[in-house]
């Protein structure tokens, strides 16, 4: 007869809301409020002497640190460990690690930036005359591949009045983004040299630059094609290598006080942890762009769906999408038409549609900004949907 249920609220605000309507005071509902919040937060390489004191303060918050049983009886030389509390726990128990030696200090301002970065909103930013409101909606990347041999079969070559067209298409159809991209860099490409990309690009892009007015980016990661398309009237840079290729692209995104977009990409795909590698690599990608001077706001990071990764690890990626949030900046998800959905689905590149949509639409409740693709209008659709769901705001729409 009480009605027991278990909530499915996802924010703070959806928690705030249902004690405003049970008339809670809003004095206690600030300090109650940090009670609701669960974190799972993992540090690795800890010394056992430290990782001991964080478990003795973590414990003493009521929360819990789980870390190698080695480690416990002293004898391990680091650890990992796993922190388990409420927001109102870690907050305690940060306040109590500064107090302590042992580079705890340190320790406990980085756990303390790391748990208000995954709450945040990035910061916006204006690029090509367009501002981007993040958590606003999400917007949408439309693919322009200039390549003559793109994976899937989108590729225009040299035809630039077909760039053009679709480009407008793509505008019409409510693309916030095109992506240019003269160099296929499917698993197994060819690689060109930077001339070759320059002479597919550069006619291309300045025909789609004074037909369209969205913000264009260069999807490239060689710096003096990053530099020319730049003077010919991109906006931002794309780099699947996140700056990691070659240290002039950094100063180039610099230089020209451009967004960047920094994608994680590794040679080979092994991994020991998957997401710590995954947003260990991004974080040294924003490192590269702040040390060259770039605004770090001005970078948005992608997890790199298909680039150094197996199936198993797109899968588990797009799942665990939330957890670049860490990083306090927009995010990119690229998973159009790629082979992931093709394995599960069983279908060609042309048949994918269905199966990116599911991509989009959860990639979208996981805290993707920025979505990729090549089915424009389709994906816009679900992209409005999906925000309609998932960002929270549903009195918008009485
Ligand atoms: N994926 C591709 C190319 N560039 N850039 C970002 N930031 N994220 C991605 O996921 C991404 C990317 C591959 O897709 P596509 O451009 O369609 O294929 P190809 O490289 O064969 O032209």
């Amino acid at each position: 007869m009480w009605n027991p249920r278990v909530l499915a609220l996802q924010s703070q605000a959806q928690i705030e809301a249902e004690m405003a309507a049970i008339g809670v005071d809003p004095l206690g509902a600030r300090i109650m409020l940090p009670k609701s919040a669960f974190r799972a937060v993992k540090v690795e390489g800890l010394r056992s002497n430290a990782a001991n004191i964080v478990k003795q303060e973590m414990l003493a918050k009521g929360g819990e640190a789980a870390i190698a049983w080695s480690s416990c009886i002293a004898s391990g030389d680091t650890t990992d460990v796993l922190l388990l509390g409420t927001l109102r726990q870690f907050r305690q128990m940060i306040l109590r690690l500064r107090l302590q030696p042992l580079g705890l200090r340190p320790l406990a301002d980085e756990l303390k930036r790391a748990l208000e970065r995954f709450d945040a909103v990035p910061r916006p930013i204006t690029c090509g005359g367009k501002t981007f409101a993040w958590g606003s909606r999400t917007y949408v990347m439309g693919i322009l591949n200039v390549t003559p041999d793109s994976f899937s079969g989108d590729g225009l070559g040299d035809d630039v009045e077909g760039a053009v067209a679709q480009a407008r298409r793509f505008v019409d159809q409510g693309a916030d983004i095109l992506d240019l991209g003269a160099e296929s860099t499917r698993p197994g490409h060819a690689p060109v040299s930077a001339e070759e990309e320059l002479r597919r690009l550069l006619p291309t892009l300045r025909a789609v630059a004074e037909a369209v007015a969205v913000p264009i980016s260069v999807d490239t990661y060689k710096p003096e094609v990053a530099e020319a398309a730049l003077a010919a009237g991109a906006h931002l840079v794309n780099d699947i290598w996140g700056l990691r290729r070659d240290p002039r692209m950094a100063e180039v995104v610099a230089r020209a006080r451009v967004p960047v977009i920094a994608m994680h990409n590794q040679a080979v795909a092994e991994y020991k942890d998957l997401m710590g590698e995954v947003v260990a690599a991004l974080r040294h990608s924003v490192e590269i762009a702040v040390a060259a001077g770039v605004r770090e706001e001005n970078v948005i990071v992608d997890p790199g769906i298909g680039f150094g990764k197996r199936r198993e690890h797109n899968l588990e990626v797009m799942a665990r999408l939330a957890e670049l949030r860490v990083l306090g900046l927009p995010i990119l998800l690229g998973t159009s038409r790629k082979s992931t959905i093709g394995f599960v689905t069983g279908t060609t590149p042309d048949q994918r549609l269905e199966g990116t949509a599911a991509t989009v639409a959860l990639g979208i409740a996981n805290g993707a900004d920025i979505v990729r693709v090549h089915d424009v209008r389709q994906m816009v659709l679900v992209a409005r949907m999906a925000d309609a769901i998932a960002r929270g705001r549903w009195q918008e729409y009485s």
